[in-house]
């Protein structure tokens, strides 16, 4: 067994920051390491918690930590922002207010590094969940800043999203439309003791909390704790309601990575082969002297390496 996978099991808080941290950057180690823990994962539940820029995302994870543990979870955060540098403000003022969580024994905090490409960032997130479930946490929390593809490919690796907006933001609205309404599970107006929530409150349960998935629309806010502990409930309710099938949901997350995995793969050799091959180049030639058009090149060349 690989040391860091025996330091996993047994609960090692070093092999886990450096399991999550070579799965993250998708070291060479990694294929073992996935390949120890992968027949001891599927137990962990994992929920996404995202919205706009300071919408209160990571204060809300802190407060959801441990009305979280109090239902008996035991809970691990990943937060994902490609927007910015690891060494970026964000990220450092979410590890300051995380900071009373970091402390304690029974939570995990980790920002992932990972960068760029969509597909980089599901893949970094998978396995990192695979390491934690592996290494005991039934619980994980993944904040991700809001509005883009970027959610809508995190909702489909989490069991569950909760998306979060606040009254002090001019861009609600448009967000809600930008594509947000569809993700959600759990809709959070925060900063519920701020002049506009109820109103906010009231739109969006107009919008969204009649929709025929009725996801559950609720008030929260960090500053006073209220709404805290009926959040955790609801999110316990529903993971353990029965409405969501794990195996179906982690069948369709296997058929899409492996999926992206064998593209990838592909990919690489045929892009190894496309330098090698002699056409390619006199191909490059004839469409610079327009003797050719690139659709009839790509598709000659792309029959060539098929049959190799
Ligand atoms: N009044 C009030 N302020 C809040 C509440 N929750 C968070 N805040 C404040 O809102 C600001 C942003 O909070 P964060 O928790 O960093 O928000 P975030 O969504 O994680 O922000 P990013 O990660 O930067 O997108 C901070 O100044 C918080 O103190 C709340 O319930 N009420
Ligand atoms: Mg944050």
């Amino acid at each position: 067994m690989h040391p860091i996978v025996k330091g996993l099991f047994e609960g090692e808080r070093r092999s886990l920051a450096r399991a999550i941290s070579i799965v993250d950057n998708d070291e060479p180690e990694s294929r073992e390491i996935i390949r120890q823990i992968f027949a001891k994962t599927g137990k962990a539940r994992t929920v996404g918690v995202t919205g706009p820029g300071g919408a209160g995302k990571s204060s809300l994870i802190g407060k959801l930590i441990p009305a979280c543990q109090a239902l008996g979870y035991k809970v691990a955060v990943l937060a994902v922002d490609p927007t910015s540098p690891l060494t970026g403000g964000a990220i450092l003022g979410d590890r300051v207010r995380m900071q009373e969580n970091l402390d304690n024994d029974r939570v995990f905090m980790r920002s992932m590094a990972s960068r760029g490409a969509v597909g980089g960032v599901s893949r970094s997130l998978r396995n990192a969940i695979r390491v934690l479930d592996a290494a005991g946490y039934d619980l994980v929390l993944v904040e991700s800043v809001g509005a883009g593809q970027l959610e809508v490919e995190i909702s489909k690796v989490v069991n569950l999203t909760v998306v979060l907006f606040t009254p002090n933001t001019g861009d609600n609205i448009q967000a809600v439309k930008a594509g947000l309404t569809e993700i959600g599970d759990i809709y959070v107006v925060n900063k519920s003791d701020l002049d506009g929530s109820g109103v906010l409150y009231n739109i969006i349960k107009d919008m969204i909390g009649d929709t025929e998935r009725k996801p559950a629309v609720l008030r929260t806010s960090t500053k006073t704790g209220s709404g805290i502990k009926e959040l955790a409930q609801t999110i316990d309710k529903l993971l353990k309601g029965g409405r969501i099938n794990y195996k179906e949901r982690e069948k369709k997350m296997l058929e899409s990575e492996l999926k992206d995995m064998v593209l990838n793969i592909v990919e690489q050799r045929v892009s190894v082969m496309l330098g090698q091959q002699d056409k390619y180049r006199e191909f490059m030639d004839k469409l610079a002297r327009k003797e050719m058009d690139p659709y009839m090149a790509a598709e000659q060349l792309a029959a060539i390496l098929l049959k190799q």
